[in-house]
C-alpha cells in the first residue's frame, strides 16, 4: 500500500493543550506522525509519496471561507494583541446569545472554536494545509486504480466541521477526500469513522446529503469527547435521513463488543454499494490510550483491518487520533497489514 506524507506536519508545534485545568504538553503531537512513519517503514508497507498541491478549492468545497481565513490570519492577530501563550478560545456563542463573528481576536476565537483543549500556534495553518493536501493526494492514488492508500494526516480531521475549528483538528481531511472523489467521478463514498471519538465534523458536513454515508463507532457522549453529538438517533436530515448511523459505546467496551458493530456497519456500507471507501482511523480505541476507554489490543486492530478489506472496495485510510504514542505505530500499521492479508 502507498502512502502519501509531509513533513509539513512539523509545522505544528503547539505546546499548550488546556487539561484538567493545566497547561499540558498536547496529546496530539509531531512524534505520532515519526512512530507511524517508521512503523510502515520497519514493515516495508510500501513507497511513501510527497502530496501535490491541490490548491485551496477543493477544501473550499468542504469548509467556510470565513473559517479558513481566520485560521490563515489567528496567529497574527494574537500575537498582534501582545498575547504570550498560545491562542486559546475563553469564551463562546452560547445558548441564547448572536451567532456573529466578531472582529477582536477573542471573540473571533470562540466564535470558531468548538472546544478549549486546541491551542493555536504559529505554524497551524500549514501543517493543516499540508495535511490535506495529502489527504487528496493519496485520494488520487485511489481513483486512478490503487485498490487502497494511506494518508498519513497529522494533525487530524474529523471534528473539524464546517465552520468550526477544534479537538486537534483544523480542516476535515476524510471530507475534502471524499467531496474530490465525487467531484472526478464517483457517485456514492461511505465514510467509516473508527477513531474513538466521533466524528462531529465529518457528520456536520454531510448531514444533509444521500451521496456521503457516513458511520461512526465511538464512545458515547455522555462520556466522551466531543459530547454534544454522537447519538445513536442522529440519523441525516432532509435528503441525508437514514445516510448517518451511529454507533456509540460506553467504558470498558472490548473488541468483541466494538466489532459487532463493526459489522453491523459494514453490512450497512455494502448495502450502499458506494463506489469507493473512506476509513478515518483513529488508533485511540487502545486499551491504554491516555484520553480513551475502549479496549483493543495490538492483534484486534489487525483483525479488524482485515474485516474492513471484507468490503472489497477501493479504500482510503485517513490517520485521525491514537495517543499511545509508543504503540502508535504498530497499531496503525496493524490495520492497513490487517487490510492487505
Ligand atoms: C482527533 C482526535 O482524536 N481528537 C481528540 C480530541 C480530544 N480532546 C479532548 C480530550 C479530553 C479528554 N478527557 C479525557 C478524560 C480522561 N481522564
Ligand atoms: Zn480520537
Amino acid at each position: 500500500m502507498k502512502t502519501v506524507f509531509s513533513e509539513d506536519h512539523l509545522l505544528r508545534q503547539a505546546r499548550t493543550e488546556l487539561y484538567g485545568g493545566q497547561l499540558v504538553e498536547p496529546f496530539e503531537r509531531p512524534s505520532r506522525a515519526r512512530y507511524i512513519f517508521d512503523r510502515l517503514k520497519a514493515v516495508d508497507l510500501g513507497p511513501v509519496l510527497p502530496p501535490e498541491d491541490h490548491g485551496m478549492d477543493p477544501i473550499l468545497a468542504i469548509h467556510d471561507a470565513g473559517l479558513m481565513r481566520f485560521l490563515q490570519g489567528a496567529w497574527q492577530e494574537w500575537v498582534a494583541e501582545g498575547y504570550k501563550g498560545e491562542a486559546i478560545a475563553t469564551c463562546w456563542p452560547a445558548r441564547r446569545m448572536q451567532q456573529r463573528c466578531p472582529n477582536h481576536i477573542d471573540g473571533k476565537l470562540g466564535y470558531y472554536a468548538l472546544a478549549t483543549e486546541t491551542s493555536i500556534t504559529e505554524g497551524t495553518w500549514g501543517a493543516a494545509y499540508a495535511s490535506a493536501q495529502v489527504a487528496l493526494t493519496a485520494a488520487d492514488l485511489v481513483l486512478g486504480g490503487e485498490r487502497a492508500a494511506f494518508a498519513l494526516c497529522r494533525p487530524p480531521g474529523h471534528h473539524a466541521a464546517y465552520d468550526m475549528y477544534g479537538g486537534y483538528c483544523f480542516i476535515n481531511n476524510a471530507a475534502v477526500a471524499a467531496q474530490w472523489m465525487l467531484g472526478q467521478g464517483a457517485k456514492r463514498v461511505a465514510i467509516l469513522d473508527v477513531d474513538f471519538h466521533h466524528g462531529n465534523g465529518t457528520q456536520d458536513i454531510f448531514y444533509d446529503r444521500d451521496d456521503v454515508l457516513f458511520i461512526s463507532l465511538h464512545g458515547a457522549p455522555e462520556d466522551a469527547f466531543p459530547h454534544f453529538l454522537g447519538y445513536a438517533d442522529e440519523t441525516g436530515k432532509g435528503a441525508g435521513e437514514g445516510y448517518t448511523i451511529n454507533y456509540p459505546m460506553p467504558p470498558g467496551t472490548t473488541f468483541a463488543t466494538w466489532r459487532k458493530a463493526l459489522a453491523a456497519a459494514l453490512q450497512q456500507i455494502a448495502d450502499y454499494a458506494p463506489d469507493m471507501l473512506i476509513v478515518s482511523l483513529g488508533v485511540d480505541t487502545f486499551e491504554t490510550d491516555p484520553i480513551s476507554f475502549f479496549k483493543l489490543t495490538s492483534p484486534d486492530f489487525t483483525t479488524y483491518g482485515s474485516d474492513i478489506a471484507g468490503l472489497n472496495l477501493p479504500t482510503l485510510f485517513v490517520m485521525e487520533g491514537g495517543y499511545d504514542i509508543d504503540e502508535i505505530g504498530l497499531n496503525t500499521v496493524n490495520v492497513l497489514q490487517g487490510f492487505e492479508g
